[in-house]
Parts: structure tokens; sequence; C-alpha cells
């Protein structure tokens, strides 16, 4: 009897309630998973193990291994397992791509991870053409093999030679394993179950990046039986993409560290220099907040001097801003929420307060408004016509309030100021005049008449909005 993978799940449920694979008869890609899943169990290292799926017809690699798992989208399985090595050096990572994934749309990025090392093992699977949608050329069809869209056969002249990606990969120094194999018959398939442990032993051991490519029948695009398509492989695939061992330096080769320093993030952001740590506080109900306009008001420096400003009284809190790639002129925002615990999305679809600069700004963003919520927008805008249920929405006159106080580009200070005297900030006056003092650390000139503008602003609308 054929025994299940002990690193595969006991059965394969997926989403549609069905325990199917999903893969057709003959198909390499199961014979293939089964080999990854021995390995992974025998190894012990499923415990340990992360999967990243691709796009084609392996994207279900979660519905089968019982290990970790991540779906990349198509062609990133490589650049996702990066960022998982890299900031989880501890587990074993493994990439899962077809050629079409990994040789048309993903090549970069996969060439660049073989090409700076990366720790993870990377499982190539070469079946000539795109499979999942139906069978189009890739840059491995062979030359005169036909697809759907090399009806005649390929042409080499017009698309291409066959992407030889082992060939490739062995002119990179960086990488410690390098082999392609078959699944074509059961010899085959034993030199293929060396090399896939080969791979995840390198894993095991911190050694480094692994890359192994298999031959791969796909009967159903091909247009042949299981038997015929076997022999496709072995006999027109091998002589185009001969079998081998391309690299194995897995003897000589010590453990690697992984490729980054780790470091602290606050560290990183420069947050540890006399910054203050945030404390847990059940208690502050967290505020999400939208600044918005176009570049060159300020929107993103206001949204930073308040995000800076929860910082320094312990909150956590993140500044997420959004522009166009003109940055001056175009639409501008500036996402800020503040709370008592770690913040899980710096996105704000919601904003419990809108600060709106200019009109296109505050209609995009209006009816998004939390119920409850507060908008303040600049006086010279027209009154908004659909305030939501539950919404108010004040006019504040920040231009000629900054322009009065003897700096007219200072209207983003004007809204500081109506912001705390209407309380909607909720952080002690010191901690958001230092921020604001601090963000004219490069022009100190301007410090003194932002505080004039802050001064007018908060004293207007004690006198007009409370
Ligand atoms: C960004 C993007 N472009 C295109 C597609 C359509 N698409 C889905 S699978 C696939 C090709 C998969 O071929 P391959 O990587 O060779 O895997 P196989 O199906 O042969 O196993 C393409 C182009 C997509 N899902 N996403
Ligand atoms: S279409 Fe080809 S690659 Fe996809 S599951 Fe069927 S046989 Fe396998």
């Amino acid at each position: 009897m054929i025994k299940r993978a002990q690193g595969f799940y006991d059965t394969f449920d997926r989403k549609d309630g069905s325990r199917t694979t999903t893969f057709c008869a003959g198909c390499g890609h199961g014979i293939i998973h089964k080999l990854i899943g021995e390995a992974m169990a025998d190894l012990g290292l499923q415990n340990r193990a992360v999967f990243v799926s691709p796009v084609g017809c392996a994207a279900f690699c979660y519905y089968y291994f019982d290990c970790g798992n991540v779906a990349a989208p198509h062609g990133r399985a490589s650049a996702v397992a990066t960022g998982l090595s890299r900031v989880l050096p501890d587990k074993v990572v493994i990439a899962y791509q077809g050629d079409g994934d990994l040789g048309a749309i993903g090549f970069n990025n996969a060439f660049q991870a073989a090409n700076r090392g990366e720790h993870f093992a990377c499982f190539f699977v070469n079946n000539s053409l795109f499979a999942m949608t139906g069978g189009q050329m890739a840059p491995t069809t062979l030359p005169g093999q036909k697809t759907t869209t090399t009806p005649f056969g390929r042409d080499v002249v017009r698309t291409g030679h066959p992407l030889k990606v082992c060939e490739i990969f062995s002119q990179l120094d960086a990488p410690v394993f390098i082999a392609r194999v078959s699944v074509a018959d059961t010899k085959r398939i034993m030199q293929a179950k060396k090399a896939v442990r080969k791979a995840l032993e390198i894993q095991r051991d911190g050694k480094g990046y692994a890359f192994v490519e298999f031959l791969s029948p796909c009967p159903t695009n091909w247009r042949m039986d299981a038997l015929r398509a076997a022999d496709f492989v072995t006999q027109e695939m091998e002589a185009v993409f001969p079998l081998g061992t391309f690299r194995d330096r897995s003897a000589e080769d010590a453990a690697k560290p992984v490729p980054i320093e780790r470091r602290d993030l606050r560290a990183l952001l420069g947050a540890s220099e006399g910054g203050v740590e945030p404390a847990v506080d059940p208690s502050f109900k967290e505020r999400r907040f939208k600044f918005s306009g176009f570049g060159g008001q300020g929107v993103l420096s206001l949204g930073l001097v308040v995000a800076e400003s929860a910082g320094q009284a312990g909150r956590y809190v993140s500044w997420f801003p959004s522009y166009g790639p003109e940055q001056r002129g175009g639409a501008a925002s500036a996402s800020v929420v503040m709370a008592g615990r770690e913040i899980g999305s710096p996105a704000v679809d919601e904003p419990d307060v809108l600060v709106a600069m200019n009109r296109p700004s505050l209609e995009k963003f209006l009816p998004t408004v939390a119920k409850g919520g507060m908008v303040l927008y600049e006086a010279s805008i027209p009154a908004p016509e659909n305030v939501p249920a539950g919404v108010t929405a004040r006019a504040f006159p920040a231009n000629r309030i900054a322009a009065d106080s003897g700096t007219p580009k200072a209207a983003n200070t004007a809204f500081l100021g109506a912001l705390m005297e209407l309380n909607l900030v909720g952080l002690p006056e010191k901690d958001v005049l230092a921020a604001l003092d601090a963000s004219f650390a490069a022009k100190p000139a301007l410090v003194e008449r932002n505080r004039l503008v802050y001064a007018a602003a908060r004293e207007w609308a004690r006198a007009n909005l409370k």
C-alpha cells in the first residue's frame, strides 16, 4: 500500500469541502510534494518549517503540508521566503515555484535571492509551460514544443531559447547546492529524493541557499497519457535540461549567519536616544486620525507631530503617509493611530478625527469618518452637503489664522491648535509643543512663528468652535 507522507496533514480538507488533491493523474507535483513531506518529517523539521506556496498548479501547498504555510503572489515566493528567513532565522524556509512563476514573472527576485545566498530551499518545478492557466509557453518551453500560445511549436528566433535556470544560477557564487532532477520514473525519483533531503539538511544546518529543479510531467497540457508524458520528460526534456548536480558545497561549508544583523525596531527607527518606551494602558481608547490635503500643505508633517507627541507621551503610535509620485501638489494624507497597546495595522479606514485641508480630500474621506467622529476642514472650502449621520463637521479658517499670524504656510500648525483646543488629540500639551518645536529643529526661526500660529488657532477655536 502507498503510504501518506508523514509531513502531510491526515486529510486534505479544502475550503469547498472536498478532500481530493488538486492534481491531475500523472502530474509530477504530487510526487514532488511527497518527497518534500517525507524529508521534512524524517529530518524532524516539521515544527521548524515554513512553506511558501506559489501561484500555479501548486498554489494549494497549504492544504497538504503540515507545517507553517504562507501563500505568495505570483512569482514572489523567493521574495517572501527571503523575508521570512531573515526575520525567523530559526525556521527552515521552503519556497516552491513553477517554471512560469520562477522563470518568467518572478525570475529577477529568484535570481537575486540565489545571488545573495538567502537561507531557504527553493524547489523549482519545470513542466515546460504555464499549466494552471491552460498550457501557455513558459521560458522553459522546448524548441519546437507546441503550447496554446505556440501552436506551430516554439520558434526560438521569435521567443528565445529555453531558460536553463540551474546553469544560470551556477554562475553565482553564493548558492551552496544546485541540482536538476526528474520525477519521470522510479530510479529518477530516488535521485530526486536525495536532492530534496540535501536541500533541507542545508537549511537545518543553517548553511544557506539550496536550489533543486525538477523536470516534471504535465500530461494534461501536453495532451498525453501519463506514460507518454514520462517518456517526454526523459527523452525530450532531458536533452535540453540535462540532469545532474551543478554545485554541492554542503560538506565543506559551515553554518553562516543570516544575512542581516538583527536589530531592535525602536533602535532602527532612532527612538532609543531619549525615547520613551510605550506603556500598555488598556484604559486608553485607540484614536485614529487622518490628516489630508495636497502635497506642500504640511499634512504629513502635521501627522508626524501628532505621532511624535504620542510617542513622547508613552503611547503606542503609528504614522503612515500616502502621497502621489509628484509629492508636491498631488493628494497627500497621513494616517496616525495611537493606542494603549501594540497596533495591528497602521492603515486608517475609518478615522475618528479627519483634518481636510483641501476640497478633494474632504470629499474623499468625509464618507469614511467613524460614527461619533469629528471633521475639521479648511473654512475656504464650501461646506459639505453629505455629512454622515453621527459625524460632526466644523469649518476652521486655518489659512486665514496662519496668514494673520504672519506665517501663511503654517496652516497645518493652526489645525494642531484647534485639535488641541477641542481635546481631540488626547495628549499633554507639553508633549505636543515639544514635538512641534522639534519638527523645526533644522529651521529654528520657525519655532516661535509656529508657536504664534498655534496660540492664535487655540484662541479662535475656544471662541468659535466650543
Ligand atoms: C500577477 C499575476 N499574473 C498572472 C497570473 C496568472 N497565472 C496564474 S498561474 C500562472 C502560471 C503558472 O505557471 P507555472 O508557474 O509554470 O506553474 P504550473 O501551473 O505549471 O505548476 C499564471 C500566469 C496571476 N495569477 N497573477
Ligand atoms: S495541469 Fe499539469 S501541472 Fe497542473 S495539475 Fe494537471 S498535470 Fe499537474
